[in-house]
C-alpha cells in the first residue's frame, strides 16, 4: 500500500445526492477556493487536485427512494472507478460531498488494491440504515451498512471487494436509530460512542480504533479514515449538513491525526458533509485543511499554521 508519504491526489465527489440539502454539492470547489491546498504545501504535501466529479442524475429530494438509489449507485460507481484506476503510487484523498459517497470511496479504494481495507470512521451517527430501516429516507444515513453488504443492491452492487465488519470502528457517535445500532452490533462493527470519548480520552480511543482497523497480524489491505465533519463539535465546526451537539474537539481529531503520518499501511483519507453556505467565518474550512495537514504531513515535522496566512478569515467566503 501506498501509505501518506505517496504523492497525494485529492478527487472531489460534489454530491447532495444522501440528503434532502443542496450544501454539500458545492463543498469539494469551494474549499479548493480557499489556501487549502497551499496549507497543504507549506507543510511539505506536494498535491494534486485530480478531478471534481459531480452526479449525472440530480433527481429533487422529493423523488421516489428508488429514483434517488438510482441516482447515487450510478455517481458511485463512477466514484469508485476513478479511484481504482489512480496511479499505483499514489494516495487517495477524498472530499465530499455528503457522506453517501463513501460507497464510492471505500469500494473503489478496496478494488484498486484487491483487498479492502480496515475503517475508521469518524461520525456523530452510524450511518447503517438500510432502504427498509430508514426514518428519514437519506440515503446518508445509510453508506456503512452498504459497505459491509447490507443494504439496497444500487449501493452494495458498486463492483470492488465488501469491507469486514470486524475491520471497521466508529468514534465520536451520539445520535442513531435502534435499528442502525442494532444491525453493527449483530456484525461486529465497534462503537465508540460520546461517553466513551470523554471516558477514556479521544487520543486513546483513535489508538485502539486503529488496531481494530488494521484486524488481526498478517491481515492485509492496510486501513484508512472517514471522517464526517459532523463528529466535530458543532461550535467550532458548524457548517455541516446534520450538526449534532456535544462532539469531539477538533484539537483532539487533528492531534490524534498526527499518528498517522507514520503509518505505511495508511490507504486514503475521506472528510464530508462540508456545506461551505455554512461556514460564514470560514473556520469549518480552516479545520478541513487542518485535518487533511496533520493526517498526510511528513512524519518528521508538525509545522503549526501560521494565523497570518491560515487562520479562518482567509477561508471565508468573501
Ligand atoms: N450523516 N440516522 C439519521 C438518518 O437520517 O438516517 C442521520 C444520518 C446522518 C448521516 O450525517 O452522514
Ligand atoms: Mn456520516
Ligand atoms: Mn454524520
Ligand atoms: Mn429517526
Amino acid at each position: 500500500p501506498p501509505g501518506p508519504h505517496a504523492r497525494l491526489r485529492i478527487i472531489g465527489a460534489a454530491s447532495a445526492l444522501g440528503t434532502p440539502l443542496p450544501g454539500t454539492a458545492a463543498g469539494p470547489e469551494a474549499l479548493r477556493a480557499t489556501p487549502f491546498l497551499q496549507r497543504l504545501a507549506e507543510a511539505g504535501i506536494a498535491a494534486e487536485w485530480v478531478e471534481t466529479l459531480k452526479p449525472r442524475l440530480v433527481p429533487p429530494p422529493s423523488a421516489p427512494m428508488g429514483e434517488r438509489l438510482a441516482a447515487n449507485g450510478e455517481f458511485m460507481g463512477r466514484l469508485a472507478d476513478r479511484i481504482a484506476a489512480l496511479e499505483p503510487d499514489t494516495f487517495p484523498l477524498v472530499i465530499g460531498g455528503d457522506h453517501a459517497i463513501a460507497v464510492g470511496t471505500w469500494r473503489g479504494i478496496a478494488r484498486r488494491q484487491g483487498h479492502a481495507p480496515g475503517l475508521v470512521w469518524v461520525d456523530a451517527h452510524l450511518d447503517s440504515h438500510t432502504e427498509t430501516s430508514t426514518h428519514s429516507g437519506n440515503i446518508h444515513g445509510m453508506p456503512l451498512a452498504s459497505l459491509i453488504g447490507e443494504g439496497p443492491p444500487a449501493l452494495v452492487d458498486v463492483p470492488g471487494p465488501l469491507l469486514d465488519p470486524a475491520r471497521i470502528c466508529i468514534i465520536g457517535a451520539r445520535d442513531w436509530e435502534s435499528e442502525e445500532y442494532d444491525r453493527l452490533i449483530r456484525l461486529g462493527v465497534r462503537i465508540f460512542d460520546m461517553a466513551d470519548v470523554r471516558r477514556r480520552g479521544f487520543g486513546a480511543l483513535f489508538a485502539e480504533a486503529l488496531r481494530i482497523a488494521r484486524g488481526k497480524p498478517g491481515e492485509e489491505g492496510g486501513f484508512g479514515v472517514s471522517i464526517d465533519l459532523d463528529a466535530l463539535d458543532p461550535l467550532a465546526v458548524p457548517a455541516v449538513t446534520c450538526p449534532t451537539a456535544d462532539g469531539i474537539a477538533p484539537q483532539a481529531l487533528a492531534d490524534a491525526l498526527l499518528t498517522l503520518r507514520s503509518c505505511g499501511d495508511f490507504v486514503g483519507l475521506e472528510i464530508v458533509e462540508y456545506s461551505p453556505q455554512l461556514d460564514t467565518d470560514g473556520s469549518s474550512a480552516r479545520w478541513t485543511a487542518e485535518f487533511a495537514t496533520a493526517a498526510l504531513g511528513p512524519a518528521t515535522y508538525w509545522l503549526r499554521a501560521k494565523e497570518r496566512n491560515f487562520g479562518a478569515r482567509n477561508y471565508a467566503p468573501l
